[in-house]
C-alpha cells in the first residue's frame, strides 16, 4: 500500500515556467534597467539548469553577458530574484495559473484513501505557497504534509537532496512513496533518491529522457480530458490511485 505522493510543482502541478516564471524573469530584468529578454525558446534551453538563481548566472556565463566581479554579480543574482520572486507571486494573485489536468482530482482521491501528501521542489517557497492558494485555496496549503523547496537542501535537482529531505520529514522509505515529476532532472533527482517515478511531461519536457519511469503521460487527465501513455501502459483512460497501485504491483 502505497503511503504517501510527492509532487514536484513546476511541470507537474501546473504549466508554471513558460507564462509563470519566464514572464516573472524578464520583468525583473526590466525593472534592474537590464536588456536581458527570455523568449520562450531561450527559456526552454535555460530550464536545463535547475534553480532561478542557478539559471541567472548560467545565461550570463554562457551568454557572453558583461562580466563582473563575482561577488557583485552573486549580489545583483540575489537582488534579481528576489525581484522576480515578487513578480511571480503578483502575477498567480492577478490570474491563477490553473493546475493540470488530473492534479486536482488524484490529490482528493489520495486524501481520500488516507495516502499522505508531500511536495519536493526547487523553486521558492512562497511561489507554492502562491500556487496551491490560487489555485486551490489557502487551506490546500495543509493538505501537505511536507513541503520541501528551493534552498533548504544544498544541491537541486537532478541531486537527490530535496527528494531525501521529504522522506525523513515524512518518516518514511521510498520504496513507501511515489513521485510525480515533469522534467529529466526531477526523474534523476527521484530515481536517486529510490523512488518510483510518474512523469507528466509538458511542453518544454516532451524531449526528455525518461527511460526507468514507472509511467510516462501527456497529462494524469480526466474523464472529460484522457491522458495519452507515452511509455508503460495504462488500462484506463486517466491515471486513478487504483491504477497507481495496480501498476506498482
Ligand atoms: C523548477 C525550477 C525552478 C523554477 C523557478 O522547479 O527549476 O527553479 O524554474 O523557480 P521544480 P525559482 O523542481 O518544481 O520543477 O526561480 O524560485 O527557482
Ligand atoms: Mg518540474
Amino acid at each position: 500500500m502505497l503511503k504517501a505522493f510527492i509532487f514536484d510543482v513546476d511541470g507537474t502541478l501546473a504549466d508554471t515556467e513558460r507564462h509563470g516564471h519566464r514572464v516573472a524573469f524578464n520583468q525583473a530584468f526590466r525593472d534592474f534597467g537590464l536588456d536581458w529578454s527570455w523568449s520562450e525558446e531561450t527559456y526552454g534551453e535555460l530550464l536545463e539548469v535547475t534553480g532561478g538563481k542557478e539559471r541567472i548566472a548560467h545565461y550570463v556565463k554562457t551568454r557572453g553577458k558583461p562580466e563582473r566581479e563575482r561577488a557583485d554579480l552573486d549580489a545583483l543574482i540575489a537582488r534579481l530574484h528576489a525581484g522576480k520572486t515578487e513578480n511571480y507571486v503578483a502575477l498567480l494573485e492577478r490570474n491563477a495559473i490553473p493546475l493540470r489536468s488530473g492534479v486536482q482530482r488524484l490529490l482528493r482521491e489520495a486524501r481520500e484513501r488516507g495516502i499522505r501528501l508531500a511536495i519536493a521542489t526547487t523553486t521558492t517557497p512562497q511561489n507554492v505557497t502562491a500556487l496551491l492558494t490560487s489555485a486551490l485555496g489557502e487551506d490546500s496549503i495543509g493538505w501537505f504534509d511536507v513541503i520541501g523547496a528551493g534552498d533548504i537542501v544544498p544541491r537541486k535537482k537532478p541531486a537527490p537532496d530535496i527528494y531525501q529531505y521529504v522522506l525523513r520529514q515524512l518518516g518514511l522509505d521510498a520504496g513507501d512513496c511515489l513521485a510525480f515529476e515533469d522534467s529529466f532532472n526531477g526523474k534523476i533527482a527521484a530515481r536517486d533518491a529510490g523512488l518510483e517515478t510518474v512523469i507528466t511531461c509538458n511542453g518544454y519536457t516532451v524531449n526528455d529522457d525518461f527511460s526507468g519511469a514507472a509511467l510516462v503521460l501527456d497529462r494524469l487527465g480526466d474523464a472529460d480530458r484522457p491522458s495519452r501513455v507515452l511509455q508503460q501502459k495504462l488500462q484506463q483512460d486517466y491515471l486513478t490511485v487504483d491504477t497507481i497501485e495496480r501498476i506498482l504491483q
